[in-house]
C-alpha cells in the first residue's frame, strides 16, 4: 500500500441523499436497469493517462501536478502501477486503459523499452489476478515522441512505419497477454500540418496497409478483442485522416476493414467534428461499427479538447440513449479520457473527479434506460416512418425511378407535410432527466 489516497474511504453508494463527498449518489453498481446491473451496462474503465502520466501541462505552462511516482525508473513505475490499481479500489472501477508509453520508462533502444514494458505487463498481471479491476483497452503511444512528429504508419520515412508496427504489435502482445477487451488506435499524427509536403494519397494507402496488417495479426496471434478506430478532426494534426465516424467508415469500406473494425468515440471529438456525441453513436450504430466511447466534455468556449470530466447529465442521457438503442456495449465500455484540471492538486481532486462523472453518467444512463423503457420516443419515430410499411411503399425500393414516379398520376399522390413535433418530443425528454 502507498498512501498517496490515505484517510480516503472505498467509494460506495449512499444514494442521492447522502452527506459524505466521498459516496455515489447516482451510480449503484448492483442496481437492475433493462435487466442488468449498472456495472455492467456502463463498464467503466479510468484512463492510465490523464490520471497518472500527466504532469499538469497546459500549452503556457509546464508541471503543476507533483506526484511521488513521476521519473523515469522502473521502480517508479512501479509505484505509479500501485497507486494505480489503489484508485482503481477506491471507485471499484472494473476496468483500466492504458497506452505504452503511460507505464513504463522509454529506453534507450526500442529493445530497452520492449523490454520495460514486458515488465510492466507481468506486473499487471499480477495485479489483475489479485484485483476486480481488468483492462478494458491497450493502445501505443504514438504521437508523444519526436520520432512520430511526421506521423506513424503516414510518414514519409518508412522506417518510421516499421517502427509504428513494431509499437503497435508489442501493444497487441500485451493487451492480449492481459486478457484486454478491445485494442485501439488512435491517430493523432496520421494526418498533416500542411498539404505543400504532403502526398495525400499515399498516406491514405499506407495508414490502409497499416490497419489491415494489424487485423491480419489479430487473428495471427488469436487476439479475441474488437480492434477500435478513434476518430478525431485535428489536435494535434491540422488534419487527421479519421476525422469523424462517417470518415472512418468510408475508410474502412475501401480497405475492405468494415466488418473487422469498430470505433472508439469520444465525446470532445465528436464535438470538435462539429458533431453531437449522439450524432457519433447513433450513425456508428447504424454502420455496425459502434464499439466503444471515451467519455470527456469539451470547454464549450475556447473550442479545444480539454478532456474534462463530464458533469451535465442531460447532455450525456442523449448519449446513453443512444448506447441503449445500439444494444448496449459489448467489449466497449465507458472510459474516462479525462483529466483533471491543473490546478487540482490533491489525491481528493483525482477521486472525486471520477466519482462526480461515475454519477453523471449512471444518473444519464438511468434516465435514457426509463425513456427507453417507457416506449414513446420509439413509438413516436415508428409512427413517422409508418407509411414505409405499405407494400407500395417497399415495391419503390425494390423498382426503378420511373416506376416510382409512376405512383404519382397512377395514384394521385399529393404528399400533405406533417408536422415534426420536435419540441413535444423535446418536451418528452425532458420528463425523463
Ligand atoms: C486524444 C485521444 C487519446 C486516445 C488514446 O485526444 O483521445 O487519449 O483516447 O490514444
Ligand atoms: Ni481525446
Ligand atoms: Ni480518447
Amino acid at each position: 500500500m502507498t498512501d498517496f489516497f490515505k484517510d480516503i474511504p472505498r467509494i460506495t453508494y449512499q444514494g442521492p441523499e447522502a452527506s459524505s463527498e466521498f459516496a455515489f449518489r447516482h451510480y449503484n453498481p448492483d442496481e437492475v436497469v433493462l435487466g442488468k446491473r449498472m456495472e455492467d451496462h456502463l463498464r467503466f474503465a479510468v484512463a492510465y493517462w490523464h490520471s497518472f502520466a500527466w504532469p499538469g501541462g497546459d500549452p503556457f505552462g509546464g508541471q503543476t501536478l507533483d506526484r511521488p511516482w513521476f521519473g523515469d525508473t522502473m521502480a517508479l513505475a512501479k509505484q505509479k502501477a500501485d497507486v494505480a490499481f489503489e484508485l482503481f479500489d477506491l471507485l471499484g472501477a472494473p476496468f483500466y486503459c492504458f497506452h505504452d508509453a503511460d507505464v513504463r520508462p522509454e529506453g534507450a533502444s526500442f529493445a530497452e523499452s520492449l523490454r520495460n514494458l514486458e515488465e510492466m505487463v507481468d506486473y499487471f498481471g499480477q495485479k489483475q489476478a489479485s484485483h476486480k479491476t481488468q483492462l478494458l483497452w491497450g493502445t501505443a503511444n504514438m504521437f508523444s515522441h519526436r520520432r512520430w512528429m511526421s506521423g506513424a504508419a503516414t510518414n514519409p520515412d518508412p522506417d518510421v512505419y516499421a517502427y509504428a508496427a513494431a509499437n503497435v504489435k508489442a501493444m497487441m502482445d500485451a493487451t492480449a497477454k492481459l486478457g484486454g477487451q478491445n485494442y485501439v488506435l488512435w491517430g493523432g499524427r496520421e494526418g498533416y500540418e500542411t498539404l505543400l509536403n504532403t502526398d495525400l494519397r499515399a498516406e491514405r494507402q499506407h495508414a490502409g496497409r497499416f490497419l489491415q496488417q494489424v487485423v491480419e495479426y489479430k487473428y495471427k496471434i488469436g487476439f479475441k478483442g474488437t480492434i477500435l478506430i478513434e476518430p478525431k478532426p485535428q489536435e494535434p494534426s491540422k488534419h487527421q485522416y479519421d476525422y469523424d465516424v462517417a470518415t472512418v467508415y468510408g475508410f474502412l469500406k475501401e480497405f475492405g476493414l468494415e466488418a473487422e473494425v469498430k470505433t472508439n468515440i469520444e465525446q470532445g471529438h465528436a464535438i470538435l467534428a462539429g458533431h453531437s456525441f449522439e450524432h457519433e453513436l447513433a450513425l456508428a450504430a447504424s454502420l455496425g461499427i459502434f464499439g466503444s466511447i471515451d467519455m470527456n466534455r469539451n470547454d464549450y468556449q475556447s473550442g479545444w479538447d480539454t478532456d474534462q470530466f463530464p458533469h451535465n447529465h442531460p447532455e450525456m442521457a442523449l448519449a446513453y440513449y443512444e448506447v441503449i438503442r445500439a444494444g448496449g456495449f459489448t467489449t466497449g465500455g465507458t472510459n474516462f479520457d479525462a483529466k483533471i484540471r491543473r490546478q487540482s492538486l490533491d489525491p481528493e481532486d483525482l477521486v472525486l473527479a471520477h466519482v462526480g462523472g461515475m454519477d453523471t453518467c449512471a444518473r444519464a444512463m438511468k434516465a435514457a434506460a426509463a425513456l427507453w423503457e417507457a416506449g414513446d420516443l420509439e413509438a413516436a419515430r415508428q409512427a413517422r416512418y409508418a407509411g414505409w410499411d405499405t407494400p407500395a411503399a417497399q415495391a419503390m425500393l425494390k423498382g426503378g425511378l420511373a416506376e416510382a414516379a409512376a405512383r404519382v398520376t397512377a395514384e394521385g399522390l399529393e404528399p400533405q407535410p406533417k408536422s415534426g413535433r420536435q419540441e413535444r418530443l423535446e418536451n418528452l425528454w425532458n420528463r425523463f432527466v
